[in-house]
């Protein structure tokens, strides 16, 4: 064997850790330069998460002033009906950044009267890493082959250190 002691393998395995975090994780803002506002088009959120593959550890930031809107984290019932009793989460001073740690259906909406009803509200869909589902055709400008293959790279580049320091 290598003399390669166990501290040193476990560095290389927290860095190269390092390194995977810093390849999948994406923060978004939501609405981009919109931010989290009651916005003209009811449909803007929709429109806005359409294009988008959100991953565990990928980031979701809320841009809005404390006071005029909040972030209210709800059931799909409570986001379809804009109710707002009862709320999963709520987070009233902005801006604030959550971190998707979960897969599945995500649902957000603010709270202030009538701005849920007029489309404040946003539905997502959180896949695993290891799911390489692709974004949709629209409005997408990175093809989806090359994020995946970048992914494989890296994976591929983990293991070569492990095994390279193993043997
Ligand atoms: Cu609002």
């Amino acid at each position: 064997m290598a003399r390669i002691s166990m501290a040193e393998v476990i560095v290389a395995l927290v860095l190269s850790a390092a390194m995977l975090q810093v390849t999948y994780a994406e923060d978004y803002t939501v609405g981009d330069s919109t931010g989290w506002v009651r916005p003209s088009d009811s449909t803007f959120y929709t429109n806005w998460a359409a294009d988008k593959v959100f991953h565990i550890n990928d980031t979701l930031a809320f841009d809005f002033t404390t006071g005029a809107h909040d972030v209210a984290i709800v059931t799909k019932d409570a986001y379809d009906s804009c109710s707002t009793t009862n709320p999963t989460q709520l987070f009233q001073t902005g801006p604030v950044t959550l971190t998707l740690n979960s897969t599945g259906e995500h649902y957000y909406i603010c709270t202030i009267t009538g701005h849920c009803s007029a489309g404040q509200k946003l539905a997502i869909n959180v896949v695993a890493d290891s799911d390489n589902t692709t974004p949709g055709p629209s409005g997408s400008t990175t093809p989806p082959s090359a994020a995946s293959s970048s992914r494989g790279f890296t994976f591929a580049f983990f293991m070569f250190v492990v095994i390279g320091l193993l043997f």
